[in-house]
């Protein structure tokens, strides 16, 4: 902990030693030795080039091409866009601005959803960052770059070791001018369970003060007291509540009653009676049919008064042909991404419904030759993570059957795999289906898609049935995520839980009748900073703190990680990924300015405790590191 030697005893300090204070402590006279910035990073090159990264396969450290990154004339300055327009006008400004256009808006989620669904979150700040400003200047006509919330958050903490609020403020500096949005899962916020009210208002103030202007708001369960609490922090903060219906079962298919066309405009309605700005239609897992698209938004637009966003995912390969509906019906806004990064699990491509809008009144005003040089971009980058492709390659239609998000595909197989149930990933999407029917259908996006998921695998590995469940239910260990769902800990389902399972799986305890944030604790800001303080022995930010009320062991084993390597989010993706090669030399921008230059020279023979010397030169100058090698 924090007290590690004697200059910061509090005897110490206040003078009151003589020397027998040596004798009774002496432990406090063990000064650690203090690893430098470029010891610490050599660290972490030598543990990775050795060892691998979690998650990819052990090899070589391919040879890539450096990203294309459209050259700009140097004088080409930021385009006042949508920013401004809040900025000037305020919110019912903007929602006015929306409401006034003609052309069908545009929102990129190449930074965000695009991989979030494509290569499991794991696109780092730095490769972001590198194209920002030319996408700012390039595309200033777009409504928002959605490049922050969902799974984002937590991936950055757990797997990337960076930091998410950097990220926020880094490409707030560097695009000035197009809004910034975020996918906020309501009383849940970035995390996998509710959260005391008072959690998410902070979050959401200080999200909005670390640059976020909207806010999508939804609950996996379509409930909107889930919602309340931010979506009033939002309109406090005076950003844009875009507050969602997530779209589930089909209103095309008059045998499915249970989400008809009636539910989606009665939920639309309250959600503009809450003080939503814009209705945001959340399709996560792809399931809005063409002409579903065009019945729901022309209804919906008939029903509220509030500019309408679509969001849908390409799994089936109709997304375009679902927002050409949309756009027919008069939605204002769907979400797109940079084509190299879309279809499939993603969004549809916004190259693609450039072109399909031609000659079409509502085409959207966007640069198209911009949106195909960016396109290499991130053609190029997408390489360096080929370890976290899903492997799917085509339009997969079977989505319309098992209805999992494009996010939880690859994840749940992950899942399946990982309890050795990867030969029967067909049961198990199928007894996917299976259990959100005998959950009564219920939406499913994180957090109740995972539930499902959870579910699922636990029917299958134990190969139980429906009418098995019931009957044996109480000799059954179910999944805690199953029995929170049951318990009302994520809220409340449409229709209410069916009552026989709810019982089987609760075996007596008694669910909420509340929402349940009335029943948590409000978070303690300052004894969190306290603990903070405590354990990293420094003086924590707000936005630390926040991260540790949502995350408490991912934040700590950050922080403990950038204790031990320093700050790794500077490495180059290829670097941070797989490592160095034997003779390789790369520079490394520490900060603004200062460049260290590293050369890998050789990997010592691993010795008898395990360890192995890896020598580098750093600056030209020889330093070794001493690794772990796991192997
Ligand atoms: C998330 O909650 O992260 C999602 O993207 C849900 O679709
Ligand atoms: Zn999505």
């Amino acid at each position: 902990p924090f007290l590690e030697n004697v200059v910061k005893h509090e005897l110490f300090l206040n003078g009151k030693y003589d020397t027998s204070f040596i004798d009774t402590t002496p432990e406090l006279f063990i000064f650690p030795v203090r690893k430098d910035r470029g010891t610490k990073m050599l660290s972490y090159i030598g543990t990775v080039t050795v060892n691998g990264f979690p998650g990819i396969e052990k090899k070589k450290r391919p040879v890539f091409s450096k990203p294309r990154i459209p050259s700009l004339p140097f004088d080409l300055a930021y385009k006042e866009g949508t920013k401004q327009i809040l900025e000037k006008q305020g919110a019912d400004g903007l929602v006015q601005w929306v409401k006034d256009q003609k052309q069908v808006l545009l929102t990129d989620t190449t930074f965000r959803d695009a991989h979030q669904s494509l290569l499991a979150t794991r696109m780092r700040t730095t490769d972001i960052a590198h194209i920002a400003e030319p996408t700012a200047k390039l595309l200033p006509e777009l409504f928002s770059f959605e490049m922050w919330g969902g799974a984002t958050f937590d991936v950055a903490y757990r797997f990337l070791k960076e930091d998410p609020w950097d990220r926020l403020l880094n490409f707030r500096e560097k695009i000035p001018n197009v809004l910034f949005q975020m996918l906020i899962r309501g009383a849940n916020a970035v995390g996998y369970k509710n959260y005391p009210d008072n959690l998410i208002k902070e979050f959401v103030t200080q999200s909005a003060s670390a640059g976020i202007d909207v806010f999508r708001i939804f609950d996996s369960l379509n409930w909107i007291k889930g919602m309340e609490v931010a979506i009033d922090a939002v309109r406090q903060t005076g950003k844009i509540a875009e507050a969602s219906i997530c779209y589930t079962g089909d209103i095309l298919d008059p045998t499915r009653t249970k989400y008809n066309l009636e539910y989606y405009k009665n939920l639309a309605k309250e959600l503009e009676n809450q003080g939503a700005h814009i209705l945001g239609i959340k399709d996560m897992a792809g399931l809005l049919k063409p002409e579903a698209a065009y019945r729901l938004v022309s209804e919906l637009k008939a029903t509220i008064d509030i500019p309408i966003h679509l969001h849908t995912h390409d799994t089936s390969g109709n997304g375009i042909y679902t927002y050409a509906r949309a756009i027919d019906g008069g939605v204002d806004i769907v979400d797109v991404a940079m084509s190299t990064m879309a279809g499939l699990t993603s969004q549809p491509s916004g190259n693609s419904l450039y072109y399909a809008l031609e000659g079409n009144q509502r085409k959207p005003d966007v640069n198209i030759d911009a949106l195909e040089k960016l396109s290499h971009y991130w053609e190029d980058v997408r390489k360096y993570y080929q370890d976290f492709e899903s492997g799917m390659m085509s339009p997969h239609s079977e989505i319309y059957q098992h209805e999992m998000p494009g996010g939880q595909y690859s994840n749940l197989q992950q899942q399946a795999k990982a309890v050795g149930l990867g030969e029967r990933w067909d049961e198990v999407k199928e007894m996917y289906s299976r259990v959100n029917q005998m959950f009564g259908d219920i939406v499913k996006v994180t957090p109740s898609s995972k539930v499902v998921g959870d579910m699922a695998l636990f029917m299958v590995q134990n190969d139980l049935n429906e009418e098995d469940v019931v009957l044996k239910g109480n000799s059954l260990d179910f999944p805690d995520s199953v029995v929170e769902l049951f318990e009302g800990y994520l809220g409340q389902p449409h229709g209410g839980f069916p009552e026989e399972l709810q019982k089987v799986i609760l075996k007596g305890k008694k669910p909420l009748e509340v929402r349940p944030g009335e029943l948590l604790e409000p978070v303690d800001f300052n004894t969190l900073q306290e603990e903070l303080y405590e354990e990293l022995g420094r003086q924590v930010t707000d936005f630390e703190i926040i991260s540790y009320a949502l995350y408490p062991k991912v934040f700590m084993e950050y922080a403990k990680t950038t204790e031990l390597y320093g700050d790794i989010s500077v490495l180059d993706t290829p670097t941070f990924l797989y490592g160095m090669r034997l003779g390789e030399e790369i520079e490394v921008e520490i900060e603004t300015g200062k460049t260290l230059i590293v050369k890998l020279v050789s990997i010592g023979q691993p010795q008898a405790d395990g360890t192995r010397v890896i020598y580098f030169e750093l600056n030209g100058q020889p330093r070794e590191v001493v690794i772990k090698d796991e192997s």
